[in-house]
């Protein structure tokens, strides 16, 4: 039985028991709506309890039943039901009660909470609102500031805080949350326990704040219509009856539910939980990392180590001499400190992380890590140096690894002598922040080192995307393929700027050349070159972006790449420099300038990205579409409420 009522009177206790995450399927809501006429119509019963087994309350409707035709009860009515029945209910909340789980407790008179529990109303992050009074019960619980929050930024807030607002009435200790919340219902029979409560409608909540706070909202949301769409639902709540006011949101609930943003978000929301699951990987136990080795101390090879020290990994970094380590060891602290000054880790926890941590230019220091990145210079040549090295200096089953971002992967394993431990785990920048680790599978990899990778991406709270090797493996191929596009599109006749803000418009984070500016010029160009020698001579090629490079103009680290950054700004000007060059370019190849539809620009872009995804799936380089959406939308910006190149591009797996 998914819900069950238990009479111990004057109490009633409901427990829910729907795992995993106890979400409102139709049996759940079915056995609620009994739990309510079985209460009410029991005279011994004063007050109930409702809790859930397993590993947290009720996480939310089941996101899994939305495809389908809704079943009656509708979740509104349940607890509408609940909030109207004449004996108190006390939600007691561990884990996670989320989206309609929240509603539930809000509909419950009561609600009281283990410690580390969390509470929260995050469906815009799948593209709707709170469909069941989430947005006319919390901002009379909370007061319309907070409530707005909660709401249109999707994040949950932990007990004490929720203490703090009032959403829950008391905090139990971590293991009497039962006892504790029965205790509570007794004292709620003589109505002896009263919540005070916000004014309710805020009158400060004037139009004139309500058009602010929905313009930065709106501002905010690039593009996404849920976030809006909760602000106006909140404000509907402050001027409109309770009744219109649930009416209302139900409506734009289920024209939110049934429009394609939701169905991207949703999309999205199972792709994310899908890539690391590689069935041939279901049984092989992954190599335990006690301890792990960076060769490198740059950009990456500093992001990664602050992200494993992050995870609690030791990590023994190895640079090229001790001034180089000396300057890697400043890039990881000055990574910590960054993480301690947010608040996100302790002083005494900073501390020991840095005591985690050590770096020399000593390849002997690498005879205890159970596996090793290299994040040296994007050079074959430097990295087999370095693999030699790693295969004199390291135990014979450490796993050794590779961040190159385009190097041919099998031709570094084949220079080992033990090529079933080497792998490529190519991170994104900056790496203690993206959360996408493409897994390079090598034709030598093994099972074991696989999982590995997979284990080590699960512990560094990562999302593995498995790719096989090609050039790019799969973000950066579909890059390479969109930035043709682009490039062709300039010679043609539109400028970086039209470019970029078409790609802004489109929902992406930032435009092509804007990312180019701020990565570096410099990487594209050496990629260029080095594959120049076999380059398809019929292919078109434009020389807009070598000639900038041949100038020097490398982006933001000098100041001038597609655009014009004046003393230290980020944001870029238009350069009349770059328009000759253009010019110069287009007039060379004969090409009559031409204007671009910012619709065109968007469909040549994702055209490109969707074609090319076809190729890396029918080549195996990918295992799903899914998966390729994954890469794209963590790595690259792509807007989520799109659900990938690939779902927007109507390409969905089998
Ligand atoms: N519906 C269906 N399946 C769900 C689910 C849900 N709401 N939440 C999780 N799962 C599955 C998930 O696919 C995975 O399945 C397994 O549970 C474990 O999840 C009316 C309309 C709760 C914090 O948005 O945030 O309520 O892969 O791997 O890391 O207004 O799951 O094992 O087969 O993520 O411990 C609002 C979504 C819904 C919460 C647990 N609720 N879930 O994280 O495990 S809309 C949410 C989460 C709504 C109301 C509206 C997380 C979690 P499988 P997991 P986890
Ligand atoms: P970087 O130039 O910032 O750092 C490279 C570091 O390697 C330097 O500190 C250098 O001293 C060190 N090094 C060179 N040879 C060495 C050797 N023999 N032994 C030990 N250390 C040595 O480069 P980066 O941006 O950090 O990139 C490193 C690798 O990561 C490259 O393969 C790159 O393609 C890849 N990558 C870069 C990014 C990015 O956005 N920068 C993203 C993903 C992957």
């Amino acid at each position: 039985m998914t819900v069950t009522v238990s009479v111990e009177a004057p109490l009633a206790i409901v427990q829910v028991d729907n795992p995993p995450v106890n979400a409102l399927s139709h049996a759940v809501r079915e056995g609620l709506m009994n739990a309510v006429r079985e209460i009410e119509s029991n005279d011994a019963v004063k007050a109930a309890v409702l809790l859930c087994k397993g590993r947290t309350f009720i996480a939310g409707a089941d996101i899994r039943e939305f495809g389908q035709p809704p079943k009656e009860p509708h979740l509104p009515d349940v607890i509408n039901a609940i909030e109207a029945c004449s004996k108190p209910w006390t939600a007691a909340i561990h884990g996670t009660a989320l989206g309609g789980g929240c509603e539930v407790a809000l509909g419950c008179h009561h609600r009281v909470a283990v410690p580390d529990a969390r509470l929260g109303l995050p469906e815009v992050n799948l593209g709707l609102i709170p469909g069941a009074g989430g947005t006319v019960r919390l901002p009379r619980v909370i007061g319309v500031d907070a409530a707005l929050d909660m709401i249109t930024s999707g994040k949950p807030v932990g007990a004490q805080k929720a203490l703090e607002m009032g959403l829950v009435d008391a905090l139990s200790g971590n293991d009497d949350l039962e006892a504790f919340a029965r205790n509570h219902a007794r004292q709620t029979i003589d109505s002896s326990v009263a919540s005070d409560r916000p004014a309710f409608p805020p009158a400060e909540w004037n139009d004139e704040k309500w058009e602010e706070a929905i313009g930065a909202i709106r501002k905010k949301a690039r593009g996404q219509q849920s976030p809006v769409e909760a602000a106006l639902a909140v404000r509907d709540a402050c001027t409109l009856s309770l009744e219109d006011a649930q009416r209302a949101e139900r409506e734009r609930f289920v024209k939110l539910r049934d429009g394609d943003q939701s169905k991207a978000l949703r999309h999205v929301f199972f792709a994310e939980r899908q890539t690391a699951k590689i069935d041939e990987l279901k049984d092989i136990a992954p190599l335990e990392i006690k301890a792990a080795g960076i060769i490198g101390g740059g950009t990456m090879g500093a992001g990664i180590a602050a992200s494993m020290l992050l995870a609690g990994i030791p990590v023994t970094m190895v640079e090229r001499d001790d001034e180089a380590a000396d300057a890697g060891k400043g890039r990881v602290f000055k990574t910590l400190e960054a993480s301690h000054k947010r608040g996100l880790i302790s002083d005494e926890k900073l501390e020991n992380l840095k005591e985690a941590f050590t770096a020399s230019s000593d390849y002997a220091s690498l005879a205890d890590a159970d596996l090793v990145v290299e994040a040296v210079f994007e050079d074959m040549a430097v990295k087999k140096q370095v693999f030699d090295a790693l295969e004199k200096h390291c135990r014979a089953d450490a796993i050794l690894a590779t961040n190159t971002s385009y190097l041919d992967v099998n031709e570094i394993a084949a220079t080992a002598e033990k090529p079933e431990r080497v792998i490529g785990l190519h991170f994104f920048s900056p790496a203690h922040i993206m959360k996408l680790l493409e897994i390079i599978r090598t034709d030598t990899v093994s099972a074991e080192t696989l999982a590995t990778g997979f284990a080590l991406a699960k512990r560094m709270r990562k999302i593995p995307v498995l790719a096989g090797v090609c050039d790019g493996f799969i973000g950066n191929r579909i890059l390479a393929s969109y930035r043709k596009q682009c490039d062709y599109m300039l010679e043609d006749g539109a400028s970086p700027a039209e470019i970029d803000s078409a790609m802004r418009n489109f929902g992406m984070a930032m435009g092509p050349f804007e990312m180019q500016d701020m990565a570096g010029l410099d990487i594209g160009w050496a990629n260029r070159k080095r594959l120049a020698p076999n380059r398809d001579p019929n292919e078109r090629y434009v020389k807009i972006a070598d000639r900038l490079c041949e100038l020097g103009r490398f982006g933001q680290k000098t100041g001038k790449g597609w655009y014009l950054y004046e003393e230290g700004s980020r944001k870029g000007k238009p350069d009349p420099d770059v328009a000759a060059i253009i010019d110069e370019e287009r007039a060379k190849a004969g090409i009559s300038p031409r204007s671009f539809t910012e619709e065109e620009i968007q469909n040549r872009i994702l055209q490109a990205m969707t074609t090319e995804g076809k190729n890396i799936l029918a080549e195996g380089i990918a295992r799903t579409a899914a998966d390729i959406d994954m890469v794209m939308i963590l790595g690259y910006g792509f807007p989520r409420w799109r659900g990938g190149p690939m779902f927007a591009g109507g390409v969905k797996d089998q």
